[in-house]
């Protein structure tokens, strides 16, 4: 074990290394031990398996159930599904590709202790709605980090990763990555064959509705910091999507989420007049957005859309009736249940705010944007399709390989394939991680190797922000605001507020305009001069800082691709005031970007929608 930049250095050799040890990397460090029997597979995390990522708490349901043993689906329905409800733009191939398998992943999940609920009329799973079933999910994590920690040659857990490394001969292929221990402040160094990165979506790159002592309080959770694009874009992989941001209709100031009420037990939205304005303002939606609006669910963009009017008409509070559907005690521990299984904060804002659903309606009200690829939207990567079903123009090598050699996704990082939830993207895990196998064993002789000189200016990088605090602090005697250096914490505030007001936040009703994206991308580039001053007076900051330079480049990314798509396709994700339609002759299309991490500049295209399900 050598120094670099003064910090102990670790270097450790993988043939697969895996990013992230959430929904995606554990099922890719599980399927990788299937096919690679004696391969080394490492497992590099942020925090610590057993309860890490959005998963963290626990859930109420797995979103992502076809039924295919129970003849409820096909995997084209599935398809049809997904597609109808991101307004016709998904990729086909991937999104056919989990709904395939994804059943055999929920049933193991089950052997391994996962309690699923069953309807006691049929013995089945006990639905929610067409696609989801009812688990009691508290321990959901740290069943499913179990098997990881089972199948992995080794764990690194509080390890965050920073920078991903190119092979010093060809800088299209992946050769591993760097990161430091947010424990004793070592810096490790990653050789691998083949990387695959799970390193989750994205929240608090929008001001959320809860500022102030009410901050952490999001819905998706707090640490899902962007790496997954963060680590990929400065690498030239191609991203898509990355526009396509979600809002979430959510129980207010908790952030509860409604699938289980509308869905399993049947619950309603009335406007604070009792009236059901989703149907009285369809004839409005359908002049909008045409055909989209006669699809079955309404998708879920068009669905915020008819709340959001109604708010800005002065309808509001939107109420969900709690009231009317809670009239036998099993419902009203599925209500209750649902939330202490997957946002406890909601359950509490009932206790504190002495609201018994079984008598008074709760308020709805929607969040301010994420980016994710694994609920009702796909922002991410673009990824290589399957062999069997993949058109020609999707696919250039491995499943789920990015458009780098060698470097792999699952989960949020994947783009183009919506409603993976937590099993679909576990299951994109495996498929990766077996592609990953047959790629390392593919490569042979040809193997990549890492700069050193690379590493070492990288190490000086990574660490750099704790001198700066360390030399910055002694000009100032008291307070946090310093003349040579921002906090990560003043950093995010900036970014919070510039990417609400700029870029369609929740304070501008989601609306945002050619005028206001190019501006943002100046406040985006002065921003990220100021990050170069950041300073971290301990390593849990250091790791907020490096969150938080993932999280701006994933907002620049947001922003350009927001500023190409000309037209407004997600009415109730965001709206682009100056191209108010949705114009399926121009853009019924992915729009990608390639960054130049060299040049600092981004290219950006648009890539063909194809349709292979009828
Ligand atoms: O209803 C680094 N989700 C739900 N999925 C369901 O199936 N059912 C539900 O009921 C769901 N609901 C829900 C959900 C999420 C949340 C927060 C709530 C409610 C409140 C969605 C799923 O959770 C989601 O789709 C998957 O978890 C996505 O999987 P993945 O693998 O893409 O992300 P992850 O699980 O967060 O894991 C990321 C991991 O990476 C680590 N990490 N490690 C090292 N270095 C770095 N730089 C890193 N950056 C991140 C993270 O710590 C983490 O372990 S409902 O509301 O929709
Ligand atoms: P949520 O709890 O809002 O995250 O939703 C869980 C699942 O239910 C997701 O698959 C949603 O798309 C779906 N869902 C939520 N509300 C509705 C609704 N009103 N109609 C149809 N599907 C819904």
């Amino acid at each position: 074990m050598g120094r670099l930049s003064g910090h102990k250095v670790h270097y450790v050799d993988a043939d697969i290394l895996v990013i992230g040890g959430g929904f995606g990397g554990c099922g890719a460090v599980y399927e990788s031990r299937y096919w690679g029997r004696d391969m080394k597979i490492v497992l590099v995390e942020k925090a610590n398996i057993e309860r890490s990522g959005a998963v963290a708490h626990g859930l109420s349901a797995i979103n992502c159930y076809i039924g295919l043993r129970t003849n409820e689906n096909s995997p084209e329905d599935f398809v049809r599904y997904a597609r109808g409800d991101l307004m016709g733009l998904v990729r086909e191939d991937l999104v056919f590709d989990i709904a395939r398998h994804v059943d055999a992943t929920v049933h193991k999940f089950e052997e391994w202790g996962l309690p699923i609920m069953k309807d006691e009329q049929t013995g089945r799973y006990l639905r929610e709605g067409r696609w989801q079933i009812m688990i009691h999910g508290e321990s959901y994590k740290p069943i499913i980090a179990e098997v990881a920690r089972k199948s992995a040659s080794l764990v690194y857990n509080r390890v965050m990763v920073t920078h991903l490394l190119m092979d010093k001969r060809r800088p299209d292929r992946v050769a591993g990555a760097v990161g430091f221990s947010v424990r004793d402040g070592a810096f490790y160094v990653f050789r691998a064959k083949a990387v695959i990165v799970g390193a989750g979506g994205a929240s608090h790159i929008y001001r959320p509705r809860s500022a102030g002592e009410g901050m952490g309080r999001t819905w998706y959770a707090p640490w899902s910091s962007a790496s997954a694009y963060g680590l990929l874009i400065p690498t030239g992989a191609k991203m898509i999507q990355m526009e396509n941001k979600i809002v979430l209709a959510r129980f207010k100031d908790g952030y509860g989420p409604v699938g289980a009420w509308f869905l399993l037990l049947k619950c309603y939205a009335t406007n604070a007049l009792g009236e059901k304005y989703e149907a009285r303002r369809f004839a409005e939606i359908k002049a909008l957005v045409g055909r989209y609006a006669d699809l079955k669910p309404m998708p879920t963009c068009l669905r915020n859309h008819a709340m959001l009017e109604e708010m800005k008409a002065g309808h509001g509070p939107i109420y969900m009736h709690t009231e009317a559907v809670l009239d036998t005690p099993e419902k009203e521990k599925i209500g209750w249940e649902d939330f202490l299984d997957m946002t406890i904060g909601q359950a509490v804002v009932w206790a504190a705010q002495n609201i018994d659903p079984r008598e008074r309606p709760s308020e709805l009200i929607t969040s301010e944007p994420y980016v994710m690829g694994s609920h009702a939207t796909c922002s991410g990567a673009w990824a290589s399709g399957p062999e069997d079903c993949a058109p020609a123009d999707y696919r250039w090598g491995y499943n789920r390989m990015t458009t780098v050699s060698g470097l792999f996704g699952a989960g949020d990082t994947i783009g183009g394939s919506a409603h993976k939830f937590s099993s679909g993207s576990f299951t994109e895990g495996r498929l990766a991680g077996k592609s990953a196998v047959q790629y390392v064993q593919d490569l042979k002789e040809d193997l990549p190797e890492i700069d050193e000189s690379e590493v070492q200016g990288l190490a000086a990088k990574v660490f750099r922000p704790l001198d700066t605090y360390r030399v910055g602090r002694n000009e100032i005697v008291a307070g946090t605001v310093a003349p040579t250096y921002i906090s990560p914490l003043q950093g995010l505030l900036r970014l919070e507020k510039l990417m609400d007001e700029y870029v369609g936040g929740y304070t501008s009703y989601y609306v945002t305009n050619e005028h206001l994206l190019n501006r943002a991308v100046e406040l985006l580039a002065l921003l990220r001069e100021d990050l170069e001053s950041i300073g971290a007076e301990d390593l849990h900051q250091l790791q907020r800082a490096w969150e938080l330079h993932h999280r701006v480049l994933t907002a620049e990314a947001v922003t350009r691709h927001t500023l190409f798509r000309q037209e407004t396709r997600w009415p109730g994700y965001y709206y682009r005031a100056d191209h108010p339609r949705l114009n399926d002759s121009a853009w019924h299309v992915f729009t990608a970007s390639e960054y130049n991490a060299r040049t600092g500049d981004w290219h950006m295209s648009k890539l063909p929608v194809h349709h292979i399900i009828s």
